[in-house]
This record gives structure tokens, C-alpha cells and sequence, in this order.
């Protein structure tokens, strides 16, 4: 089915996923629900003569239709709670992810990127407005900030949509699965610019980006990304029983970036 954006996130197609499957849940109660209002209208009709019947309740029809939905609440819940995870979990932030800053305000977003100096949060940062730039060879982990309202950070094609609230840091990672340009906006009425709130994200080849990069007067040149972490790197000692999970993992390299120390 394509009735999505395409999908350029390398979660987006778990999110689709799961879409789809609501999708058909609920397509098939509305269907059901239409097909008996449509049946009883027409069955229980006016008839000259026929007396009305009333009735107050059947509880085995009403437990019933409560567990039913219930069921289908806690199954939607058990399928979600992987992508959730992987995606919102801090800890599941992929360490090697490039990070910039953005922060919202009516009506426009401001991108920041590491200057000269390496670091984001310092003087030499260079900032650019409705552009957010990224490279297509790695994660990225975005901080969301916002100067006035609750905006939300929205890339359609990348099936990632955060709030950014005022006064708190929001991380929000994701890598691309091709190069081009995509749409941004604000996905949370902010305003009466509200609908003039968007831009493009770029996605660039490694190459590209370090081309970008230095065509801003930004940070240094990302180096080629360093594989995932394989069992082999990991020392003899720390190779045994608890160790060997799926994916490294990240913890203390992604947390909300108050510290502005991202490599
Ligand atoms: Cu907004």
C-alpha cells in the first residue's frame, strides 16, 4: 500500500507497520459497526401495530464488547512496545550519531551546527534557518528546544514527529536510508504563522556533507563512520555471559545534551 510519504528512516517501515495494522483493526470494526446500524434501521423499522420492545441491558453482550477492545488496546500496546524502545529509549540512542541542535520558535526553526571548534553550545556555532543539513552515512540525534510555545518537530518521511516544549531538551535520533530532500514543519498549532512553520531537510553523502560543512565555516570534516561495535571488539573479559546483546549499547554517550559535548 502507498498511501504513506515514502518512507526514508531506517524505522520507518516498523511505524508503517504498525499504522497499517491499526488501520485495519479499526477499518474492519467500522465496517462491522455500519453494516449492523444499517441492518437494525432497516430491521426494526416503523411497522403500523408493532409495539416497541425496551430492554435494559445484556450484560454477556457488554462484556463482551468491552473485552474485545480492551484485547485489542493491550495487542496494539504489546507491538508497539519494540519500536517505542528502540526509538524513544535515551539509552538506544546510536553513540556515534552526529548531533546538532534545534531550537523552535513562532515561526521558524534555527538548526545549530558544531563550529570550528568541534563543540555545540559555543560561540563558533553556525546556524542555519528552516535547513536542517545532515549526513546520510550515520544517526543523527537532534535536541529540540523551543524559545516560546509547544512546537513539534515533524519529518513525514522520516515518520519522526516530537513536541519541542519550552524549557526541556528532547533528543530525537534517526538516520536516512537515501540522499535528497525532505520535508520539515510543525506538526503542533503554535500560532498564526503556524502553517508558514516548515523547511527541508537535506540529506547529503558523507562526501557532500564535509563539502557543506566547510562551505558554512562549520566543524570539522566528519571522519568515515566507525562500524558497530562487533563482538570482537569487545575485550575477552567482558565477552562472556552478560555481554553479547544485539545491539552496543549507548549508555552515557546520549544523554540529553545539556553538556553540549558531543564529539
Ligand atoms: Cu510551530
Amino acid at each position: 500500500m502507498g498511501w504513506l510519504p515514502e518512507a526514508v528512516s531506517t524505522y520507518a517501515d516498523r511505524i508503517d507497520g504498525i499504522f497499517y495494522l491499526i488501520l485495519v483493526i479499526t477499518g474492519v470494526i467500522f465496517v462491522v459497526v455500519e453494516a449492523v446500524l444499517l441492518l437494525f434501521v432497516f430491521k426494526y423499522r416503523h411497522r403500523e401495530g408493532r409495539a416497541a420492545h425496551y430492554t435494559h441491558g445484556n450484560t454477556k453482550v457488554e462484556i463482551v464488547w468491552t473485552a474485545i477492545p480492551a484485547l485489542l488496546c493491550v495487542l496494539i500496546g504489546v507491538l508497539s512496545i519494540g519500536p517505542w524502545l528502540e526509538i524513544r529509549n535515551q539509552a538506544n540512542i546510536p553513540a556515534d550519531a552526529y548531533a546538532i541542535d534545534l531550537t523552535a520558535k513562532q515561526f521558524e526553526w534555527n538548526a545549530s551546527y558544531p563550529g570550528p571548534d568541534g563543540r555545540l553550545g559555543t560561540a563558533d556555532d553556525v546556524i542555519k534557518r528552516n535547513q536542517i543539513h545532515i549526513p546520510g552515512d550515520r544517526p543523527v540525534v537532534v535536541t529540540l528546544r523551543s524559545e516560546d510555545v509547544i512546537h513539534s518537530f515533524f519529518l513525514p518521511e522520516f515518520r519522526v514527529k516530537q513536541d519541542a516544549v519550552p524549557g526541556m531538551e528532547i533528543p530525537v535520533w534517526f538516520q536516512a536510508t537515501r540522499t535528497g530532500e525532505f520535508t520539515l514543519a510543525c506538526a503542533e498549532l503554535c500560532g498564526t504563522g503556524h502553517t508558514r512553520m516548515g523547511g527541508r531537510l537535506i540529506v547529503h553523502s558523507a562526501e557532500d556533507f564535509n563539502a557543506w560543512l566547510q562551505s558554512e565555516g562549520a566543524g570539522p570534516p566528519l571522519g568515515p563512520r566507525v562500524a558497530e561495535a562487533s563482538a570482537e571488539d569487545i575485550p575477552d573479559q567482558e565477552a562472556s555471559a552478560d555481554v553479547p546483546s544485539e545491539r552496543p549499547v549507548a549508555v552515557g554517550t546520549a544523554s540529553p545534551s545539556t553538556d553540549h559535548d558531543h564529539p
